[in-house]
């Protein structure tokens, strides 16, 4: 197949793809022209609502788009930046989980409810307890449990909840970088900072333990580092193939689609290769799902908008396994 651009109509990134009802669903962000300034935070992607799009084909499918099916105006504690979101399903009801700013300029993880896949969202009142940064997407396990993995460097905030803490534990002397903003400056040589995982609540509705870092180690069990070019940024994913679970995530800065092995939902997950090359525009961030006994990876490139990194649109190319279970890189012409 080659790849395919999913919805030419629209700006749509960050693409969450789930299987309901025998649908495929994908939830992204909503990307459009807001005419913010461009900073290192992301201050120029200034969604501020919420689509669903459907398919039953999806090689050469109609895409439905279900309109809006969240406004931040509808979220009391968020007043911005409604960054990339995910949606599970539990008992014939569906959650979304989302990321937004609140009125402090912090990001936190909020959940709205519907009792159709595209929604109407009711959202609750308050954000997660607890919650913070961005990028969650939810994973249902074969047992039912539900784990939410969430986490973003710069500016979705990540450095702020475990660093300096974790690096001076482990015995760096951060100097000047010890300030919040700044820290990511540490030293290359040290354990990289870590997505999180969480197992949710029976309602879906709070977190039920306190986060855990998901460490991502090489071959001879040591984390990957910080100045490692494959190490996690954000844009975090996890599915199931054989038995192992598999996380994958975006490395920001250096712009790879990269994935880790494991053998439960925390990990740690053995580091095995690349999924995705740099894209066409800053960030890349892809989900992977099986469909009709076909695995496909859903992902973003500025190629419609001609690079502007913040009108992203939607893309699917088929992905395939190694008989070892390793991920083939996927092609992206
Ligand atoms: O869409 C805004 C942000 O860009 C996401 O949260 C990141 O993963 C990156 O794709």
């Amino acid at each position: 197949m080659k790849p395919r651009y999913l919805y030419p109509k629209d700006y749509y990134a960050d693409p969450s793809a789930n299987v309901f009802n025998g649908k495929l669903y994908v939830y992204p962000s909503h990307d459009w022209e807001a005419g913010a300034a461009f900073d290192d935070d992301g201050g120029h992607f200034q969604m501020k609502d919420y689509h669903v799009i459907s398919m039953e084909d999806v090689e050469n499918g109609e895409v439905t788009d279900y309109g809006k099916i969240l406004d931040v105006a509808d979220v009391k504690w968020a007043e911005k930046q409604m960054w990339d979101n995910d949606c599970v399903e539990k008992d014939g009801k569906y959650y979304l989980i989302f990321s937004a700013k609140d009125y402090n300029g912090v990001f936190h993880l909020g959940v709205a409810v519907a009792d159709k896949p595209e929604g109407p969202f009711i959202p609750q009142d308050q954000p997660i307890r607890g919650s913070f940064s961005i990028d969650p997407s939810v994973f249902k396990d074969d047992d039912g449990q539900i784990y939410c993995y969430f986490g973003g460097l710069w500016g979705g905030q990540l450095q702020w909840y475990q660093a300096p803490e974790k690096l001076v534990k482990e015995g760096v002397d951060l100097g000047p970088a010890a300030d919040k903003k700044t820290q990511l400056f540490a030293p290359a040589d040290v354990p990289a900072l870590s997505s999180f995982v969480v197992k949710m609540s029976d309602d879906v509705l709070q977190f039920s333990e306190a986060p855990r870092s998901v460490v991502v180690v090489d071959k001879d069990g040591q984390p990957l580092k910080a100045g490692d070019p494959h190490r996690f940024f954000e844009a975090s994913w996890m599915h199931k193939y054989n038995g192992k679970y598999y996380f994958s995530y975006s490395t920001g800065d250096s712009h790879m689609l990269c994935y880790g092995i494991g053998d439960n939902p925390y990990g740690p997950f053995t580091y095995q290769g690349v999924i995705l090359d740099p894209v066409v525009g800053w960030t890349t961030h892809h989900s992977i799902v099986e469909y009709k006994g076909e695995w496909f990876l859903f992902y973003h490139d500025c190629v419609p908008s001609n690079d502007i990194t913040h009108l992203r649109s939607l893309k699917v190319q088929r992905l395939f396994y190694n008989e070892d279970g390793t991920i083939q890189k996927v092609v992206n012409d």
